[in-house]
């Protein structure tokens, strides 16, 4: 008898002790190599968390990481091998890892290129999203979970200031893919309960922005022609207009959705909007050149059907989480610019 309350005694303090000394949450984000990736992985082991990442296996694994290199976390990550088109191997992952959150940032996500990749688009950006969703379902069901959607899939805007409760209007194939993803995610958590949130995300950029995308592409320009290394920028569409905000804060928006007791949906944007001409013309003007100058409208940069307005209600983000951005556009693509020169220097 005084054996085994001995032994009810040890396990007590036992159970009292793993409560006393937090255990690290475990994440999981898809898309860890990319721009949001990076910046969320940043954030989350700034919180102490133990952070996994998805990456597709390629021959430059080591070209991959450079995002988590150029932020020195790419040794503080746990990198698996994976894809989101493979669903057995995400159930895998997630029996392995067992994340308390699984963010999904992975995607086919330009724009541009899903008119030359439609299908590939919907399979990953689209049906790869219910892979991840029945890989929780399937595997631990209590994760909560995180959907990248997109402003874009307001498309041809069917009110001035878009909100989560303004319809959708997709214009192209990573659009429709997207919204697939948004109802998927919402359908997910009205069927099975599970802590699953979209986060409908406006134009974000950073440093660590895809070169393709028409912040980097200026901000990379300009540094190049400040530099003699260029002459011209060729822009499409210069008259769209974007509600454009920094990647660090967007990031913070998201982490904050999942530390809700309920799920949801939340737009995330900064309430301004402005064409690509001005964005273009702050990057030139920053290092002191006329934009005029340089830049050159090419036809072959439109788009067949166009996104032409995006301005979005950060309201109830800024309510139900707190979350307000703190960097503004200007300062945003001056800090652009600047990376672009130092790396344009080093080079
Ligand atoms: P990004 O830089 O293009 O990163 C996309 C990530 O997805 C990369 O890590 C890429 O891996 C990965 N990926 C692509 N196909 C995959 C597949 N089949 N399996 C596994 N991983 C795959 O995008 P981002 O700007 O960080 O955006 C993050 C998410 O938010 C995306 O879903 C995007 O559509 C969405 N979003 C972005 C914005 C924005 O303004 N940035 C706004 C709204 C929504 P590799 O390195 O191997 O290519
Ligand atoms: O284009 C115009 C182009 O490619 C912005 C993705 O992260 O945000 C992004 O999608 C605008 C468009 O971003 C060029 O026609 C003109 O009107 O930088 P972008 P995007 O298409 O808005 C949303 C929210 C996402 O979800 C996406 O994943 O700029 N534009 N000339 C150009 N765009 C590019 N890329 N290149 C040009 O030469």
């Amino acid at each position: 008898t005084a054996l085994r309350s001995l032994l009810s005694i040890t396990r007590a303090k036992l159970r009292q002790d793993d409560q006393e000394f937090d255990v690290a949450k475990k994440a999981l984000i898809t898309g860890i190599t990319g721009q949001d990736g990076a910046y969320l992985a940043q954030l989350l082991l700034s919180k102490g968390y133990e952070v996994h990442g998805l990456a597709r296996r390629s021959s430059t694994s080591d070209v991959n990481l450079s995002r988590l290199q150029w932020l020195g976390i790419e040794k503080d990550v746990r990198i698996v091998d994976g894809d989101l088109l493979d669903l057995s191997g995400l159930v895998r992952t997630v029996t392995d890892i067992k994340p308390d959150e699984l963010y999904n940032l992975a995607a086919q996500s330009f724009v541009a290129s899903s008119w030359q990749q439609p299908v590939l688009t919907g399979n990953v950006t689209g049906l790869g999203v219910t892979n991840v969703l029945e890989a929780i379902r399937l595997a631990k069901p209590d994760t909560r979970f995180y959907q990248a959607s997109s402003s874009e899939m307001y498309g041809l805007v069917q009110q001035p200031v878009q909100s989560e409760t303004t319809p959708f209007y997709p214009r192209s194939p990573y659009a429709v893919a997207k919204l697939y993803g948004h109802w998927i995610t919402v359908n997910y958590r009205e069927s099975f309960g599970i802590h699953a949130s979209s986060g409908i995300l406006f134009n974000h950029e950073s440093p660590l922005r895809g070169i393709e995308f028409v912040t980097r592409k200026v901000t990379d320009s300009v540094a190049r022609i400040k530099l003699g290394l260029s002459k011209e920028l060729r822009l499409g569409n210069t008259s769209a207009k974007r509600d454009w905000g920094h990647a660090k804060d967007y990031v913070r928006a998201m982490w904050l959705m999942l530390q809700q007791d309920t799920p949801d949906d939340y737009v995330v944007a900064t309430g301004r909007t402005s064409t690509v001409r001005t964005m273009c013309e702050i990057a030139f003007s920053h290092v002191g050149l006329n934009i005029d100058d340089h830049l050159v409208i090419d036809e072959a940069l439109f788009r067949p059907a166009e996104v032409e307005i995006l301005l979005g209600d950060p309201a109830k983000a800024k309510a139900k989480l707190g979350w307000e951005t703190s960097i503004s556009m200007e300062e945003l693509i001056r800090e652009m610019v600047d990376a672009d020169m130092a790396r344009h220097r080093k080079a």
